[in-house]
């Protein structure tokens, strides 16, 4: 495709202000000239050749041109005769270099904004740039429209005509036929006439779409008073604010196309999301806000970015109030149609609008994603996560698991409510899931090589941090050891109960025999715990069974104190009492004395208590530590008796996932 711009009128109409140099090299705002911006938009919009015709400042032009050092390759062609000759006959004259290929042709006075090119070069078919919300013109062009076709361009023809602008995108055939009838007036010698005269006599079977572009500006400038009305247009133009966020933390050719567009519509800001926000509605980001916005920040057309904190838009519309929001339009349908609803609200409260592309779900991106899921699975990367979600979002919910598909239950189970998503932060190893998994007491049982596995089945197929439920950690000559192997698998925390001899589940409170571990000698297993990790991120959390073995407040917390001076990363404290009133004693007295250390609780009896009013008493992390597997065994039993009752499976298959989804559960990887 090249460009064809004709500049070789005298502009006489624009008197002093063309005394001294051709119409197009007038001043159009701070940065630009008629000429410079034109070429410029060229060059933005990726035409890399232009033809452009001259007349009596041909060498004034030229040396203009190549002061702009811009990546253009223009071949100025002169009109020997232009003072007596229109600009068919300038076409004429640069026939030779005009005869392939697709055009781009325009005036050399135009002025029009980015959106406007970017219509025509994408057309895709012959068109012309015509508005159906201008007033009819007196003196300029206007275009004859019937059957959706232009039929006529001239100053004359009122009827059935739109204002009409000259700019064309003509097809390389449409193209070679009008230039033939260039060349065919100017034989002639009707070289005073405009080149629309030659097209005019072949409108009716060469297909010209007119391109309506509205209210957008697309203007010539002949006077003095169009150069002030086109100016004033064009610094509105020009300071329009367009603003755009992103989750993204690999960019890849659809988000740079994206961002180009809407550049194109006005000085863009990004918004980059937080990473709550990110973790709340995708997956946890491979690289934090802060050198996401680094990489937007770098991006040519961006002029600020911004962290947008929520995954509502309003906060930023309200505090930046741009005129246009662009976002892709897979948002009209699905969780994300609130967020939309609230964003036009937003912008509608001031005349802001909201410009939507279409959304470009495409092969590579998935295959991104898949690399980027890829990558927050390995150890090393899956390991430091806790801190990080904990750091970040205060509240950290984990859910139980204990094999593949509990895993996979955990990684992907998300509501959607008000355009926001909910998910699980971690997963919680429980010792009692797994070893009921396998039909065995929760009495440490079942060994760690046993456990080791079922962690690395979970790993297997699944990026969220792990919390490992260590039991007792075992002897602290044992314990060394699993510390390093936890750590090496890429686990991010071990929760060790201060429990000796055999251990049982903490439910059974009083109603069994259990030995709670001497303060020294728990210390001594934290310490030696400590000593053994070989990264900084690895956590080691001491549970303190007081309460379950009603031992009492005081206990609990000088028990607490103990264990974080022997260098305990988090404390847990459980209770199996319905009534939450001696965790939350607990938890206020420990945060009188320790605001920063990480408490975590296991809220399977005191179940009324809201995250939230967790969040509000200093608690850090939440661990549903068996409802899956709670939540399976009946519904499995269920369908056992059914099957026993009815001598079939029909009664129980309405209360059964469907064999097609069963099948299509676990996607295989490709
Ligand atoms: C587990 O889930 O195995 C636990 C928590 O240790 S509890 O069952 O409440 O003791
Ligand atoms: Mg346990």
């Amino acid at each position: 495709m090249k460009a064809l711009i004709l500049n070789s009128g005298m502009g006489r109409r624009m008197g002093v202000l063309t005394q001294s140099h051709p119409k197009c090299m007038t001043e159009i705002s701070a940065t630009d000239t008629i000429l410079s911006r034109q070429l410029r938009q060229l060059c933005d919009a990726g035409v890399t050749e232009c033809v452009m015709t001259t007349g009596d400042f041909h060498d004034v032009m030229t040396a203009y041109c190549e002061s702009l050092r811009l990546p253009l390759h223009i071949t100025f062609v002169r009109n020997p005769r232009c003072a007596e000759t229109n600009y068919i006959y300038s076409i004429d004259c640069a026939r030779e270099v005009l005869s392939d290929g697709d055009i781009l042709l325009m005036h050399g006075d135009l002025v029009f904004e980015n959106t406007v090119l970017d219509a025509v070069l994408g057309s895709g078919e012959s068109c012309m740039a015509v508005s159906s919300s201008q007033p009819l013109p007196e003196k300029d062009f206007k275009a004859v429209i019937r059957g959706g076709r232009i039929r006529e361009i001239g100053i004359h023809c009122f009827d059935d005509a739109l204002a009409a602008q000259p700019l064309y995108l003509l097809k390389a055939e449409d193209w070679r036929r009008w230039l033939q009838g260039i060349h065919e007036f100017c034989e002639r010698g009707e070289t005073g006439v405009y080149a629309e005269n030659a097209l005019n006599t072949m409108l009716d079977d060469l297909a010209l779409r007119p391109l309506d572009v509205g209210e957008q500006l697309c203007a010539e400038i002949d006077t003095a008073e169009d150069l002030a009305r086109v100016s004033g247009q064009l610094q509105q133009v020009e300071n329009r604010t367009v603003y755009m966020c992103f989750s993204a933390d690999m960019l890849h050719s659809a988000h740079f196309a994206l961002i180009r567009r809407a550049a194109r519509l006005g000085r863009l800001t990004i918004g980059v999301l937080s990473d709550e926000a990110v973790t709340s509605y995708k997956r946890y980001p491979l690289l934090p806000c802060a050198e996401r916005m680094a990489m937007f920040r770098n991006i040519s057309g961006v002029v600020r970015v911004v962290e947008q904190r929520t995954l509502s838009y309003r906060e930023n519309i309200e505090r930046y109030r741009p005129d246009i929001v662009v976002h892709g339009d897979d948002w009209v349908s699905g969780y994300q149609q609130p967020i939309r609803a609230e964003c036009i609200e937003a912008l509608n409260a001031y005349g802001g609008r909201l410009v939507e592309y279409p959304y470009a779900s495409d092969e590579k991106y998935r295959a991104l994603e898949q690399r980027a899921r890829a990558e927050l699975s390995t150890p090393d990367v899956r390991r430091g996560r806790l801190r990080r979600v904990l750091s970040m979002k205060g509240l950290v919910t984990v859910m139980e698991a204990h094999s593949g598909l509990t895993g996979l239950l955990v990684e992907h189970t998300a509501v959607h409510e008000n355009g926001g998503t909910r998910q699980f932060d971690a997963m919680w190893l429980s010792s009692l899931c797994d070893s009921t998994a396998k039909g065995k007491p929760d009495i440490e049982l079942v060994d760690m090589t046993s456990r080791f596995r079922t962690i690395d089945e979970i790993m297997e197929v699944t990026t969220k941090p792990i919390i490992f439920d260590g039991d007792t950690g075992g002897i602290t000559e044992h314990f060394v050891y699993t510390v390093r192997t936890l750590e090496r698998m890429g686990v991010s925390m071990v929760i060790i109960e201060d429990k000796t001899g055999l251990k049982k589940n903490s439910l059974f409170g009083t109603e069994v025999a259990q030995t709670q571990d001497s303060i020294e000698s728990f210390c001594r297993k934290i310490r030696a715990g400590k000593a053994a990790q070989k990264t900084r991120e690895f956590m080691i959390c001491a549970r303190i069974e007081s309460l379950i073995l009603e031992k009492g407040q005081e206990d609990a917390l000088s028990r607490a104190q103990a264990y974080t001076a022997a260098g305990a990363d988090a404390i847990m404290i459980h209770s199996r009492k319905k009534d939450p009133a001696e965790i939350f004693a607990f938890v206020e007295a420990f945060r009188a004395v320790d605001a920063v250390t990480p408490l975590v609780v296991v809220p399977t009896s005191f179940n009324q208590v809201t995250e939230e009013e967790f969040r509000a008493r200093g608690v850090n992390i939440v661990i549903y530590a068996n409802q899956l597997t709670r939540a399976a065994v009946p519904a499995m039993q269920e369908a056992a008796q059914s099957i026993l009752a009815h001598h079939r499976a029909l009664e129980c298959d309405r209360e059964l996932m469907p064999f097609r989804e069963i099948i299509r559960l676990i996607p295989e990887e490709d």
